[in-house]
């Protein structure tokens, strides 16, 4: 199976072979919160009282960094209710089968300074509180914590649990989850959906201007690493690859 997995990567077929795809649902703890499901009617979801994260009309990739939409996808319609979660907690993002496998994967977060619903999160000032890109070995061949997520197999679920930082001040985020796929060379794909979250605690921390970024913003065509053929002499082999952006906030 791996080597026609090389194979299809090789080719860059993949993109062709199965779709894309998205996050389908959250859980905190036990509770499992639904997502917006693009294969499902809009009108049974739109408006919807359980509806917590922004709706999202396709498992399609953005190409373009510079696209409203790359905050929060397509069309990015806020939520009507948020997940109440504990600074110190995880919340788990589960995904409808992903089969791309080279790319950072990255979860951001965003103030809303007030109720989420009415917030625009193009003008967020994001942060980072996890990311994660090349585990091991090469840029082609290495092993990414997206490979280790997806789940070419098709068993089980593809399952990315991040920690709210423990410290972080309580009150209205968006969680922003982005997997930039990068296969197919120099033709970048982002992948994010947001959530609204309820965040509780003590914490009486804000990340300061450093880990700050706007979206769109934080990505551009001009990054090497974003516009970047992993193919190249320059890259396959390469056993390092920085994410750009802001570093990631830890809380302190
Ligand atoms: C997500 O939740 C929906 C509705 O609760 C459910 O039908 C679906 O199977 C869940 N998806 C996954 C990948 O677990
Ligand atoms: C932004 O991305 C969406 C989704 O891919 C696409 O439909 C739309 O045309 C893009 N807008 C621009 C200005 O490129
Ligand atoms: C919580 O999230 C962290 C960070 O991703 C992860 O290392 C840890 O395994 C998660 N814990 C649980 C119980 O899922
Ligand atoms: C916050 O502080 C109150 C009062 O000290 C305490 O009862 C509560 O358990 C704390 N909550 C958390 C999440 O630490
Ligand atoms: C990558 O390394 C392998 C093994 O050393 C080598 O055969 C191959 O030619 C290298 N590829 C490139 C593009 O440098
Ligand atoms: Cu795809």
């Amino acid at each position: 199976m791996h080597s026609l997995l090389s194979l299809f990567l090789a080719a860059g077929l993949l993109h062709t072979v199965a779709g894309h795809g998205g996050v389908s649902n959250y859980t905190v703890g036990d509770t499992w919160y639904r997502g917006y499901n693009p294969s499902e009617p809009e009108a049974e979801q739109d408006g919807q009282p359980w509806l917590i994260n922004r709706k999202w009309t396709s498992i399609d990739p953005i190409f373009q960094p510079s696209n409203h939409s790359i905050s929060c996808n397509t069309p990015g319609t806020p939520a009507v209710s948020s997940i109440p979660i504990q600074a110190g907690e995880n919340i788990t993002a589960i995904y409808y089968w992903w089969l791309h496998n080279v790319g950072p994967m990255i979860t951001w977060m965003a103030d809303c300074e007030g109720p989420c619903e009415k917030f625009d999160s193009s003008t967020g000032k994001w942060f980072k509180i996890w990311q994660e890109g090349l585990l091991s070995g090469g840029v082609v061949e290495g092993w990414w914590w997206q490979r280790n997520f997806q789940n070419w197999e098709g068993d089980g679920e593809c399952v990315w649990p991040v920690t709210i930082p423990k410290d972080l001040k309580p009150g209205n985020y968006l969680i922003r989850h982005e997997i930039i796929a990068l296969h197919i060379a120099n033709k970048p794909q982002w992948y994010p959906e947001c959530a609204h979250l309820k965040v509780s605690g003590n914490g009486t921390k804000v990340p300061g201007e450093e880990y700050l970024a706007s979206l769109p913003g934080v990505w551009t065509l001009d990054q090497p690493e974003i516009n970047i053929d992993i193919y190249s002499p320059e890259w396959y082999n390469r056993t390092d690859y920085p994410i750009p952006g802001p570093p990631v906030w830890k809380g302190d």
